[in-house]
C-alpha cells in the first residue's frame, strides 16, 4: 500500500508514519508513506496558500491552484487518476467496512485541509471520497489521515505478525468484544470467570457472545440495532467455501450444510435480525427428490443473498429459482453474487465485504 497526503505540515505524518507498528512497517517495506507539502506547490512567489474568503466572513481559505498541483504531480507519479480522500468533518463518518474497502486499493491520496477548508472547485475536480473520523472538529485533516493510515495499514499483508492481527474482529460483528482476563486468577478478590477456566470451547464462545451482546446493549445500543447474525446455508460442493465466507462475514455465524437430508426436512425460522447466505453450484438445478434445498426454510422478512458457482449460461436460471423461492417464504431477496470458482479466495473476501455493505445499506434506511 501506498499512501500519498499532501499537506501542509508534512513532519507530523512522517512523524506518526515512523513510530511503532507503522514505523515497522514502512521498514519492511509493506507500506510506503510519502508526503507532500503544498505549500511547495504554492503559485505565488511569498509561498502564500491561502486567501480570504469571497463573500466576506472570519478565517482563510486555501486556494486550488496549490492543491491542484500537489495531487497532479502525485498523479502522474502514480500514472492514473487514484482514489483520493479530502478529510473534513463534512464527511462519511469512518467505519470498519470502509476501512477495509479502502485497503482494497494499490494507492491512496489523502488530502488534508487547513483554516476554514478548501476552494470548493478543486475538490470537485479531484476528490473521490469525503471522509470524517467523527462527529467533532479538528484544527486540520492531519490527525485523520493517520487514524486512516493506520486503520487501513492493519489489512495490508505484513503489517501485523501473528500474534497482532486477531483474526476475530471486534466490531466485524456490529459487537463490542468481550472482556479478557489473563494471570493471576484473582486479583483485588476478584476472580476470573469460572467458564474460562473449564476448557469447554464450546461453552467459552457460547459466554463471550453473550457477554458482547450485554456490552454492546449497555455501551452502544445504536450498534446492537446495526448487527445481524450470519447464517451461510450450502448445498452441492460449497462446504469450504461456504466455510469461508462464514468467517468473512462474522465470528459466531452458523454454517447449515444442506446437503443432509434431515436439514433439508427440518423447518428452520430466522428473524429480522438474521442473515441468510445461501451458496449453490448446478446442483440445485438436479432434482434431489424430496424435499427439496431450502423449501423448508421461513423468513420474517429476513435479508437472503445467495453466492452462485455455476457457469455463466446457467447463472439466471439459478437466480430466478433462488428469488421466487426465498421472496415466497418470507425473505427479502437482496442479491446475487457469481462465483466463477471456488478457487478464487480473494472474490470471496470481496464477495463478504459487498454483504457488509449492503447490509450497511439496508441498515441506513
Ligand atoms: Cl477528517 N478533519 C477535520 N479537519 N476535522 C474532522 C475530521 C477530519 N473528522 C472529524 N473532524
Amino acid at each position: 500500500m501506498r499512501y500519498h497526503v499532501l499537506t501542509l505540515f508534512p513532519e507530523m505524518i512522517d512523524q506518526a508514519a515512523n513510530t511503532s507498528i507503522l514505523g515497522r512497517a514502512v521498514k519492511n517495506g509493506s507500506i510506503q508513506v510519502e508526503t507532500t507539502n503544498i505549500r511547495d506547490y504554492s503559485a505565488n512567489k511569498h509561498m502564500r496558500v491561502d486567501d480570504y474568503p469571497y463573500g466576506g466572513g472570519a478565517g482563510m481559505v486555501m486556494e486550488a491552484e496549490p492543491v491542484y498541483r500537489a495531487y497532479e504531480a502525485v498523479k502522474e507519479k502514480i500514472g492514473h487518476k487514484p482514489r483520493t480522500i479530502y478529510l473534513t468533518p463534512q464527511g462519511k463518518v469512518l467505519n470498519q467496512t470502509m476501512v477495509e474497502e479502502f485497503a482494497l486499493d494499490e494507492d491512496l491520496v489523502l488530502i488534508c485541509g487547513h483554516y476554514e477548508g478548501i476552494d470548493e472547485r478543486v475538490l470537485e475536480e479531484v476528490v473521490t471520497d469525503y471522509v470524517s473520523i467523527g462527529d467533532y472538529v479538528l484544527t486540520g485533516g492531519e490527525l485523520g489521515a493517520m487514524v486512516m493510515i493506520d486503520a487501513i495499514s492493519r489489512f495490508v499483508p505484513g503489517v501485523l505478525s501473528n500474534e497482532e492481527s486477531s483474526q476475530f474482529e471486534s466490531l466485524q460483528d456490529n459487537l463490542l468484544e468481550y472482556p479478557h482476563y489473563t494471570r493471576p486468577e484473582v486479583w483485588h478478590e476478584k476472580r476470573v470467570p469460572q467458564v474460562l477456566l473449564s476448557g469447554d470451547h464450546k461453552r467459552i464462545e457460547a459466554w463471550r457472545y453473550e457477554q458482547s451482546v450485554l456490552r454492546t446493549t449497555e455501551r452502544r445500543p445504536d450498534l446492537l440495532r446495526k448487527s445481524y447474525r450470519v447464517h451461510c446455508a450450502f448445498y452441492g460442493g460449497m462446504e469450504s467455501g461456504a466455510g469461508q465466507l462464514n468467517e468473512a462475514l462474522s465470528r459466531y455465524g452458523t454454517l447449515l450444510d444442506f446437503n443432509r437430508k434431515k436439514l433439508r426436512k427440518q423447518r428452520y425460522h430466522f428473524e429480522r435480525q438474521d442473515l441468510l447466505v445461501v451458496m449453490v453450484d448446478e446442483e440445485i438445478l438436479k432434482n434431489p427428490g424430496e424435499p427439496e434445498a431450502f423449501s423448508n426454510v421461513r423468513g420474517k422478512k429476513t435479508p437472503c443473498m445467495a453466492v452462485i458457482t455455476t457457469q455463466e449460461e446457467q447463472l439466471g436460471q439459478v437466480e430466478e429459482k433462488l428469488k421466487a423461492m426465498f421472496d415466497k417464504q418470507g425473505f427479502l431477496y437482496k442479491k446475487t453474487y457469481h462465483l466463477p470458482s471456488l478457487e478464487k479466495v480473494d472474490k470471496l473476501n470481496e464477495i463478504a465485504l459487498d454483504i457488509r455493505r449492503k447490509m450497511e445499506e439496508i441498515h441506513e434506511k
